[in-house]
Parts: C-alpha cells; structure tokens; sequence
C-alpha cells in the first residue's frame, strides 16, 4: 500500500492514525501542498486524485480517494482492531460524529477555501482567522453535547478508539494552530489526551512525519 500524504493535511492525519491502529505495513508519497503551487495540482498527482486532494490510498493497483471511504476499506480488508462497533446503533453514531468533523466542518476550513477568503474575497488574516474559529467552534459544541453519553468511554465511543477517534484527533491539532481556545470542550480535550498517548496517535502526528518541516 502507498499513501499519498503530506504532513499538515488533517484528511491524510486520519488515515495514517488508522494505518497505524490497524498496523497496516504501507509506505509514503508525499505531496506537498503549497511548495510550486501545490503537488496535488499537478499533472501526476491529479491522474491519480481528480478531485486534487490528499490523502489517496493506493492498494493492489487501485487509487482509493476520500479519507472516510479509505479508513472504512482499511477497516473492512484488515479485522484486526475494528474501527466501527459491532452493533449498527454504534456504527451510526461513529460515523455521525466523524462526519461531523469530516463533512460538516473541515471543508469550511481547508487550504483551498482559506486561500479563496484571501485571494478573490480578499478577508485579511484576522478576518480569515475569524471565519476558521466560528466553524470549529460551532462544531465542537455540537461534539461537545453528543459526547454527553453513557456510549462515550475513554475514546469518542467506548474504551477503544474509532473512526471518530481519526477524525477528532487531526481537528483538535488544526484548532489548536489557529488558538481555538479548548476550554468550553472538556470531553474533546480528555478524549484528545487519551489517544495521544497511544504509539498510533503519536506516530501520525505531523511533527513525526519525514515530510514535516
Ligand atoms: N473530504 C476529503 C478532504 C480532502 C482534503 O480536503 N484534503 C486537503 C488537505 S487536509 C487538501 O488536499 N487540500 C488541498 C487544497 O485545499 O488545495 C477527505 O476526507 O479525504
């Protein structure tokens, strides 16, 4: 398996947490994002990803797009440490709370819309900085509310880590760059603790990835 990645990406950030939940052996490309341009926009990268836009999976001669759609082939290919509960009830409310995260809120606020702010809607940084908050907040409120379960342990859903868990970690990392203050989201910063201490969180982190600068 070959992921294409780059470090800062949060999509890339998921599934390389889950690469390493599941101990899948893979090797890395790295596209960098903003160096020429941007990698992703060039010719090679974008015959494998129309969409131009990490992370890619490619896995026995196939390209997988879409982080969400990787960790779940990642999680149905290979048993070992599931992603996803057993029972539906649990699948759904995993996969609502990664796509909270993964649908509602980091498309707000990638790359490409932050560069559109600046360069055609011409928002100043402070104005751009403004606009990323408000999402991230707005979110993590919501998040905040649902994690007020019985169904949540010492991971977004019970005591072992998810789907949720790759989606919440790489956003918690994006909020604290853009100083999202934490202190009205105790549960996503307990959760975020927890699985910073694991070897698998650890090693996807962007400051641990060859490509970091
Ligand atoms: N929904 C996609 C999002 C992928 C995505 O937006 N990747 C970002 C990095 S986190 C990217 O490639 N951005 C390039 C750009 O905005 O120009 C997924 O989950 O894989």
């Amino acid at each position: 398996m070959k992921l294409y990645t780059y470090y800062r990406s949060s999509a890339a950030y998921r599934v390389r947490i889950a690469l390493n939940l599941k101990n899948i052996p893979h090797e890395s490309a790295f596209v960098h994002l903003v160096k020429a341009g941007g990698e992703h926009k060039q010719a090679a990268y974008a015959a494998l990803n129309p969409q131009q836009l990490v992370p890619a999976l490619e896995d026995k001669g196939r390209v997988l797009t879409q982080s969400l759609a990787i960790i779940e082939y990642l999680d149905e290919t290979h048993a070992d440490t599931p992603l996803l509960p057993a029972d539906a009830a649990g699948r759904a409310r995993v996969r609502a709370m990664a796509q909270l995260i993964a649908c509602d809120t980091h498309p707000l606020n990638n790359l490409r819309v932050l560069r559109y702010l600046q360069n055609t809607l011409a928002a100043d940084e402070a104005a751009r900085n403004d606009w990323y908050r408000h999402w991230v907040q707005e979110s993590f409120a919501a998040l905040e509310t649902l994690l007020q379960s019985a169904d949540t342990g010492r991971f977004c859903h019970g005591d072992s880590p998810s789907l949720a868990d790759c989606c919440l970690v790489p956003q918690v990392y994006n909020a604290r760059r853009f100083h999202v203050d934490l202190s009205p989201y105790p549960t996503i910063v307990r959760i975020d603790a927890e699985c910073a201490a694991l070897p698998a969180f650890q090693a996807a982190a962007p400051e641990n990835q060859p490509d970091a600068e």
